[in-house]
């Protein structure tokens, strides 16, 4: 099976990436089984520029199987929306409608089956799990998700009505229960996720303003979920990982194959 994956296209309107971009997709993806976005489509979490970049993509790849998560600036909030008190988590449901609406498939909604394999997908989280402890801090260093002139932009474009602990704990429990849903229908599973699930899988370089903003970068414990059912785990793919960092390459961890899809040029992986 030949599955076209990419990711973090980060469009916030100008014609002419999303030409480039297209042209791209055309050239790589057209003989894949199936086409997997990684999230972050949006640079803002404009919502019709989601619908402008899936709309453009299910044109040209129709009828393959379009395959969508959102990514963490999928369901920024504008400040209008943030004024009127709406939350990431509306704007969550709002993306995967959109994505239903489009003819695509809302993995975070349920799981999707193509022959022998099921695709379980998750935006994933972050829950201080990847903090470089060398750095000395403490978890609400972590949280304040700002360090020295740098900040971390979910900090003021997320509004969510509980911790980023709780939030990555509720969409791994939502995971888990789609794992389940399928385990036993299929052979194969690939895990699609936007944040990263393993700490081998994130870069550390020793500089603290490095560093510290790797802790954004996903949670373990979706680790330990893909390893809990991992007999079946053929392929993991994400994105969100893409600034000073090489993208289109794939990694083995504990004998399981993931793969980098953060950028806007296609990867076609086969399993
Ligand atoms: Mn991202």
């Amino acid at each position: 099976m030949k599955i076209c994956c990419f990711g973090d296209i980060h469009y916030y309107g100008l014609r002419r990436d999303l030409e480039k971009f297209t042209r791209n997709v055309e050239n790589l993806c057209l003989d894949s089984n199936i086409i997997v976005i990684v999230g972050d489509i949006s640079s803002s979490g404009k919502l019709e520029h989601v619908e402008e970049v899936l709309s453009t993509v299910k044109e040209i790849v129709n009828p393959t199987p379009l395959l969508v998560i959102p990514g963490n600036h999928d369901i920024y909030l504008s400040e209008h929306e943030r004024a009127s008190d709406i939350s990431s988590l509306l704007k969550l449901s709002m993306f995967n409608e959109l994505v239903e609406r489009l003819g695509c498939i809302a993995l975070m909604k349920r799981p999707f089956i193509l022959r022998d394999t099921a695709f379980v997908g998750s935006m994933g989280w972050y829950d201080y799990s990847f903090a470089p402890e060398w750095l000395g801090l403490s978890i609400d260093d972590f949280r304040d998700k700002s360090f020295g002139l740098y900040t971390w932009a979910d900090r003021d474009y997320v509004k969510l009505p509980f911790s980023d602990e709780e939030f990555t704990l509720y969409l791994l429990n939502k995971f888990e229960e789609d794992i389940k849903r399928i385990y036993d229908k299929v052979d194969k599973i690939v895990v699609v996720m936007h944040h990263i699930p393993f700490r081998k899988l994130v870069e550390y370089k020793l500089r603290p303003e490095w560093d510290y903003f790797s802790t954004f970068m996903g949670s373990e414990n979706f680790g330990y979920m893909i390893k809990k059912y991992g007999d079946k785990v053929k392929l993991v793919v994400y994105g969100h990982s893409h600034n000073g960092v090489n993208t289109g390459i794939c990694r083995e961890v504990d004998s399981i194959k993931t793969c980098n899809c953060a950028s806007p040029i296609p990867l076609v992986i086969e399993i």
